[in-house]
Parts: C-alpha cells; structure tokens; sequence
C-alpha cells in the first residue's frame, strides 16, 4: 500500500514537472535561439538605469517599443541611422520604433554612458 502512494506521488511529481518545463519553453518568445520566428513587436522596460532586454530580435517591419519604468528620464539614440532618435523619454514615457530593413542596430542612452542595447532585425522567412 505505501509502496503504491510513493510511486503514486513520484509520478503526479514528474507529470507537474514535464508540464511546468513545456509551458516555461512555450513562453520564452525573447529567445534568441533562432528557433521561433522573431517577434513582430517587442516592448523594452527601461529600469535601474538598464535596458531590459539588452538585446532583442524582432522580424523586419516589426516595432519596438521602450517604457522608461524609471524614475529618472532617459533617452534611446541609435548609431545609425542617426534619425532613430527619441529624444527625452520621461518617466512613464514610452517611444516606438519601427525597422523596415534587416541588420543590427546598436543603441544607447545619451545621459548615461553604460547603458547600451541592442535591436537584431531578422529578415522575413
Ligand atoms: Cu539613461
């Protein structure tokens, strides 16, 4: 009888597991792993003086928006082209982009040296 409850439990166990790992690997839709397709929008929280996440993939045509979660202003300047410029993002501010060509756009906070993100643009499949 005890023997049967263990195993019992150690197979309910494992169900909730498996089940706990697959929706985790379901959910993960920032991966840059090149498995799923790029996000067609992707949403960048800035917070403690960071861009979260610091590096992104969406497919061309797609947007990327930036929420400053901050408490002080910060702003989202792109080395090129030089016109993806936010200007100062407040706190509580948000500010979209859309890429329209595939390749890789490095950019960075003008009031504050270390912070850095990157967006990846993917080209449709
Ligand atoms: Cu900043």
């Amino acid at each position: 009888m005890n023997r049967i409850r263990v195993r019992r439990f150690f197979a309910v166990t494992l169900f909730a597991l498996g089940a706990f790992a697959a929706t985790s690997c379901g959910t993960n839709s920032t991966s840059s792993s090149g498995e799923n397709p790029p996000a067609v929008a992707a949403t960048i929280h800035i917070a403690d003086g960071k861009f979260e996440p610091r590096k992104i993939d969406i497919a061309v045509g797609g947007s990327v928006t930036w929420i400053n979660d901050d408490v002080a202003s910060h702003n989202v300047k792109f080395l090129e082209p030089s016109t993806f410029n936010s200007g100062i993002i407040k706190p509580a501010a948000i500010w979209t982009q859309t890429f329209t060509s595939a390749g890789n756009y490095d950019y960075y906070c003008d009031f504050h040296n270390s912070m850095k993100g990157s967006v990846v643009v993917r080209p449709a499949p």
